[in-house]
């Protein structure tokens, strides 16, 4: 052995016995704030991964009108903690209405009822016995960040009415809070920026604007998943049927709930959407990320609820943050990950 090799090599021996033993990854401790409805709808199968994921401990669900009105919202959200045997996660009933946006005939004629007061219609199975836990999505969500300040990371997958409201009563929540994660917003400096509402404006931005806003300028660090990164994803066929091999009861209710999609179309293979905002918690590296400057249009005009994007500062943007937008995923890997976790194969 010569000399050199002899101090490489005991450099090396004694950084392989100092070398720590791999630990188990630290849970996120998230807040999960959703317009729900169960599967085939999206937040439905975002919560699926999220209750599957041992890298995520979900303190808290928080509902808010958007697909539908809340009492939908809270009915569904019930009734899947119930099929998925996870009655311990505590649920906080949220926003029934926007901050500001006011029903109109578009919003009454176009997707979404957020606008409704109809009751909710009775999930798959019954209703749950479980209850919503007593007070708001809101006050939750400030009692949460300032009892774990630093610590609690919020996966906002709807309208961002509820954070919006935290942050207007306390503002201590913005220094509280560790980042959010949100489904939301389109950006048409990137690929795929159209909207999915109006020409331009994505759902959950449009249907709050005032609150996106809010929360966009709060300066709580902010991850955003918008449409750009979901029109890259497919739940395709061989997913599908992948997934509904499996026994699990997240896997059959699945199977139940889109297997006559699939059956109708032979080239049905929808979108993701509040799943990629989960899957990039659990794994960071599904998807691809830049450094944008982000601002939403609260104007009352044909840009109500648009959100803009660029790599620099622009006139009408001063105060808007630098975030980091999500523009494109590897949707191979991800759906390994999404099968993988909802059919219990980790
Ligand atoms: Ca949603």
């Amino acid at each position: 052995m010569r000399p050199a090799c002899a101090l490489v090599c005991a450099i090396a021996v004694a950084i392989a016995v100092r070398a720590p033993k791999a630990q188990p990854l630290a849970p996120h401790h998230v807040i999960f704030d959703t317009d729900f409805a169960l599967p085939p709808q999206d937040d439905g199968l975002a919560l699926a991964l999220a209750l599957n994921s041992p890298e995520l401990d979900i303190v808290g669900i928080t509902t808010v009108a958007g697909n539908y009105n809340v009492a939908r919202a809270n009915a569904d959200v019930l009734r899947m903690l119930e099929i998925a045997k996870r009655d311990d996660v505590k649920v906080y009933g949220g926003a029934s209405r926007p901050l500001a946006h006011v029903k109109d005939a578009f919003a009454t004629s176009h997707y979404g009822k957020w606008w409704s007061d109809e009751p909710a219609p009775e999930p798959p199975g019954g209703f749950a016995k479980k209850r919503l836990e007593a007070g708001t999505a809101a006050d939750f969500i400030a009692r949460a960040a300032a009892a774990r300040p630093g610590d609690i990371e919020i996966i906002a997958i709807g309208p961002l009415t509820n954070v919006a409201t935290a942050i207007r009563r306390d503002p201590a929540v913005i220094k509280a809070v560790r980042r959010i994660v949100i489904m939301g917003g389109a950006i048409a400096a990137l690929p795929d920026g159209a909207g999915n509402i109006t020409p331009n404006a994505e759902f959950n931005f449009w249907v709050d604007p005032e609150a996106a806003r809010i929360v966009l300028r709060s300066g709580i660090p902010v991850v955003l998943s918008p449409l750009n990164v979901s029109m890259k994803t497919s739940f395709d066929r061989d997913s599908f049927e992948r997934l509904a091999a499996s026994s699990s009861p997240i896997a059959k209710l699945v199977d139940g709930q889109m297997r006559p999609r699939y059956a109708a179309n032979a080239d049905y293979h929808p979108h993701m959407y509040d799943e990629v905002a989960v899957a990039s918690v659990v794994d960071p590296a599904l998807v691809r990320t830049k450094p944008m400057i982000v601002d939403v249009d609260d104007a009352h005009g044909i840009n109500y609820g648009v959100s803009v994007g660029g790599a620099a500062p622009w006139p009408g943007a001063e105060g808007a943050p630098r975030i980091d937008v999500q523009y494109d995923i590897d949707n191979a890997r991800f759906m390994r990950l999404f099968v993988d976790r909802l059919s219990g194969r980790q």
